[in-house]
């Protein structure tokens, strides 16, 4: 104890002390955070590495600008007083005359709890220590999912509580010690802390702010939260196929999808092919009006389909007119999962995503497309569900929309307190004066942007139910903002309308808000690709709405209570209130 204080010592009083100085292992075990830092945690010092990179690159990333920097990447090992198990964190630390006096905790996506250096590398960028976590799972690359189960029948429940917030808290109040050390910061001085991820990192991110009161800030993207809701909605298209009994052509779909977004573009009072306003494409378009529209798809030689990574047979030129049934397909999966009685059990994509969900494969042998079912959603049906080791139903005999529903109230019962994430009552986050900044893409085809929505409104309901919607909805947004992302599709820029900003500089106005309290009325975005690169945008911060004037010229954010209603769903299906 009393050699590392005076090694601290003596950094402390160098004039400056060097990032080559602090990536040595020997630097790092004297500012590791000390015993008793996090009760029931033992760090393995003999675990620490230090990776030194120099000059290292910031390109077209979705979330930061470009930028070069300089990192130590640090890790080591802890366990679980009395388990025997080892969890790794990294902790990447920038040069120390650049550091902000700022700490970024960071998630993974998919199923995976940690993205690598693409969100750390931003972090490094604003002057922040950056942590990543391997939730214990073996290492830095594991994905969750491969150690869920012990055997069929057994689940690994610490597993299953890491994963749904445990793993990033611990390196949360890790990293914050490790880099009030590492950086011999004064007691008295504030270290403001962030989250970033989207998608599950965004589920990761409410998973901490429901439960914790370590972070200042969070910038929070498409979360995968509701999760049983979630995950077994991206079953219902196939499920609405097979009850249609019809399943299009990737084509056909791709035409009615640019049908739509054809027709919605200009609602928003500017033709850019973005849909700014998917609302008043709910309200406006007629998907029957694209009957008999004729597409055309060359030949694939396979590796991959029309609308993402199908399967790798080769498929035929696809050639047709748009059909009724194709339309009814595409209708239906708009309006959402219905159980049988007709009562509403979940949310859908907004009009103007694409329909990845509903990819179906080419029988070379038939010459039919056929049922293809949604790996993302049957991996909670075999794993999560029955215990199975393995992702793939090999069909969906048998299910109707009332076992989709049934499944979703199963998951969620069964993984309410460790993966569903929607506790709804942010008060003590609230009151430690944190701030969130949540924003979704409008044409998100793999998480419906009208989940975020819906979740909105839930915190809106349980935290102000007495004033009326104005009133809460002022009182929420002191410290929890919304921001649909027009066009934009699941956490980045859509090629599909390659004219919409993606809100790429979020972090800078958390920041902002955080540190100098700037609240962001509109989000900073930035146009990814296309001829409009880097042009910068301003979105509308919810539930105001983008609406052009002077023939697109000018970009107003309107009260429009029909379009405000269009994202409120009752769903009826579930006794249960569905946060
Ligand atoms: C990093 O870039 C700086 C500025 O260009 C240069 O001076 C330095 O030598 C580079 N460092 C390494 C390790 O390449
Ligand atoms: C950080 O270092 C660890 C240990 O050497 C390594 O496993 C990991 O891949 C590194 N992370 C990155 C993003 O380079
Ligand atoms: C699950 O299956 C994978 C791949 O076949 C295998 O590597 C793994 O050991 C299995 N896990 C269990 C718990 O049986
Ligand atoms: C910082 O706080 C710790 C724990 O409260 C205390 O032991 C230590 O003496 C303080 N250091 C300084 C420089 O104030
Ligand atoms: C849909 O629109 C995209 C982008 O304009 C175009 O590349 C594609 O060929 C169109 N597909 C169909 C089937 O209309
Ligand atoms: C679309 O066409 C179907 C079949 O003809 C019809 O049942 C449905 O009401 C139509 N929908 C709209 C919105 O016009
Ligand atoms: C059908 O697809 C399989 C799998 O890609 C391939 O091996 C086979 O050659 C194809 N057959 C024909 C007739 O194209
Ligand atoms: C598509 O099919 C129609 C009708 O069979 C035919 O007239 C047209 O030439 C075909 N187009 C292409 C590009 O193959
Ligand atoms: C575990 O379940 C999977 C999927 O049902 C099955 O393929 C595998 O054989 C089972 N393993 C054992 C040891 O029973
Ligand atoms: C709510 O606020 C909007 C402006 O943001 C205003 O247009 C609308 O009239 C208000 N509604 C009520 C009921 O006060
Ligand atoms: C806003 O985004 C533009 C690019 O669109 C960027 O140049 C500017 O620095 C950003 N502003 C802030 C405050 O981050
Ligand atoms: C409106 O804007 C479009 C696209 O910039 C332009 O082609 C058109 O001429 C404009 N119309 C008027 C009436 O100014
Ligand atoms: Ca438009």
């Amino acid at each position: 104890m009393l050699s590392k204080l005076s090694f601290l010592a003596a950094v402390g009083t160098a004039a400056a002390v060097s990032l080559n100085d602090v990536c040595t292992p020997s630097y790092v075990q004297n500012v590791l955070p000390a015993a008793g830092t996090y009760s029931g945690i033992t760090i393995d010092s003999s675990s620490v590495s230090t990776t030194l990179t120099s000059n290292y690159t910031i390109m077209d990333n979705t979330f930061f600008p470009d930028g070069v920097i300089s990192f130590c990447n640090v890790t080591f090992a802890y366990t679980h007083d009395g388990r025997d198990d080892v969890v790794n964190v990294a902790y990447f630390v920038p040069d120390p005359s650049t550091f902000t006096n700022r700490f970024l905790v960071t998630g993974g996506g998919g199923l995976a709890i940690n993205s690598g250096l693409s969100t750390v590398s931003g972090g490094i960028s604003l002057g922040a220590v950056s942590g990543l976590t391997d939730g214990g799972f073996g290492s830095f690359n594991a994905q969750e999912d491969a150690h869920f189960l012990l055997a069929n029948g057994t689940v690994n429940w610490e597993n299953a509580y890491m994963w749904g917030y445990q793993g990033i808290h611990e390196m949360t109040v890790l990293g914050k010690a490790f880099t009030k050390n590492i950086m011999a910061m004064q007691n008295a001085t504030k270290l403001y802390t962030y989250y970033q991820g989207c998608s599950e990192g965004g589920r990761q991110g409410w998973s901490q702010v429901q439960r914790f009161e370590e972070i200042d800030g969070a910038s929070i993207g498409a979360p995968a939260i509701r999760y049983g809701h979630q995950q077994i909605n991206h079953l219902y298209s196939n499920v609405v196929e097979q009850t249609l009994n019809y399943f299009p052509p990737p084509c056909e779909l791709t035409a009615i999808l640019n049908a739509t977004i054809a027709f919605c573009d200009p609602l928003d009072g500017k033709t850019d092919g973005v849909v700014s306003r998917t609302d008043l494409c709910k309200l406006q378009f007629n998907m029957n009006s694209t009957i008999g529209t004729p597409y055309h798809c060359a030949a694939s030689t396979g590796g991959g389909g029309m609308m993402g990574p199908g399967s790798s047979v080769a498929t035929p030129e696809q050639n047709g007119t748009v059909t009724a049934q194709a339309v009814a397909v595409a209708m239906t999966i708009i309006d959402g999962l219905h159980d049988l009685s007709g009562k509403r059990a979940y949310v859908s994509y907004q009009p103007s995503a694409t329909f990845t969900d509903a990819q179906t494969q080419y029988n070379n042998i038939t010459g039919e497309w056929e049922l293809s079912v949604s790996t993302l959603g049957s991996e909670f049906v075999t794993r999560y569900l029955e215990l199975r080791n393995t992702s793939t139903l090999p069909n969906l005999n048998g299910v109707t929309y009332d076992t989709l529903r049934d499944w979703m109230y199963e998951l969620w019962q069964t993984y309410e307190d460790s993966f569903q994430t929607t506790w709804p009552d942010l008060t003590n986050f609230q009151k430690a004066g944190g701030k969130v900044l949540h924003f979704h893409g409008e044409s998100d085809f793999s998480i419906p942007a009208a989940s975020s929505a819906r979740y909105f409104n839930s915190v809106r309901d349980i935290m102000f139910p007495g004033p009326d919607y104005n009133t809460s909805t002022t009182q929420l947004q002191d410290f929890y903002r919304f921001f649909l992302v027009p066009g934009g599709t699941h956490c980045a820029a859509n090629p599909d309308q390659p004219n919409g900003a993606w809100p790429q500089t979020s972090m800078n106005q958390l920041i902002d808000w955080v540190e100098k309290g700037n609240a962001p009325n509109m989000l900073n975005a930035t146009v990814a690709f296309g001829a409009n690169k880097g042009q910068n945008q301003q979105i509308c911060m919810y539930p105001l709405r983008p609406l052009y004037t002077g023939n697109g010229t000018t970009l107003e954010c309107v009260y429009d209570q029909t379009s405000i209603d269009t994202w409120s769903y009752t769903l009826d299906s579930f006794k249960m209130p569905v946060y």
